[in-house]
């Protein structure tokens, strides 16, 4: 199944983060990681925090939806992640925002990322590795970051990670 994620992080030198995080995923047994976008860096949602480094890989896995998320929460907690606050800052997020077309609402799991198409942060990564993706409901990512802009959002220069907290 072509699965995209989004992957974050803004704590605890979040550029060497998201890099370990993608080097994992290489080296699953289940997982393909096919692409990965570039590094970005935005500025928080949520409470006042420090601002991410965030990016999108495309994945293939024959792992269930469940089995996927359990592998990924499996990698946040290898890289010391604790859920403190909703929203609040972490050392590494990484969560499913397409699972193919699939349309998925369990108590676990909501897909497409329910947040997905209001963050520019999590959109512009996404165009990077598949310029032409659409929703399950049709809509292109590229309208949907057309409408958002890029407020607070700025390529990751070679070189420059967020200073390390
Ligand atoms: N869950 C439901 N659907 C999904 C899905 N599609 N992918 C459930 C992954 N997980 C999903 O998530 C809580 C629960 O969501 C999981 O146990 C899973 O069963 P969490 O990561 O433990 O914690 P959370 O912070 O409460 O929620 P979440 O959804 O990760 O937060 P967000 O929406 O990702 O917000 N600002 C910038 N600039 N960049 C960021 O990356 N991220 C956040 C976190 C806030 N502000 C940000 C950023
Ligand atoms: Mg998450």
């Amino acid at each position: 199944m072509q699965v995209f994620i989004s992957l974050g992080s803004n704590l605890q030198t979040p550029l060497r983060q998201v890099t370990q995080a993608c080097n994992t995923l290489r080296q699953h047994r289940d997982i393909q990681l096919r692409r990965c976008s570039h590094w970005y860096r935005s500025q928080a949602v949520g409470p006042p925090q420090p601002d991410y480094i965030n990016g999108a890989a495309e994945l293939d896995t024959s792992l269930t939806p469940e089995a996927l998320l359990d592998e990924l929460q499996a990698i946040e907690q290898q890289q010391q992640r604790e859920r403190i606050q909703h929203w609040g800052p972490r050392t590494l997020d990484l969560d499913i925002l397409l699972y193919g077309c699939d349309i998925i609402a369990t108590e676990r799991l909501t897909v497409p990322h329910p947040w997905m198409t209001k963050r520019n942060f999590v959109l512009q990564p996404l165009l990077d590795i598949a310029p032409q993706l659409v929703l399950p409901n049709g809509t292109s990512i590229a309208s949907l970051l057309q409408t958002l802009g890029n407020k607070g959002l700025s390529k990751l220069q070679p070189g420059e990670d967020i200073e390390q907290r």
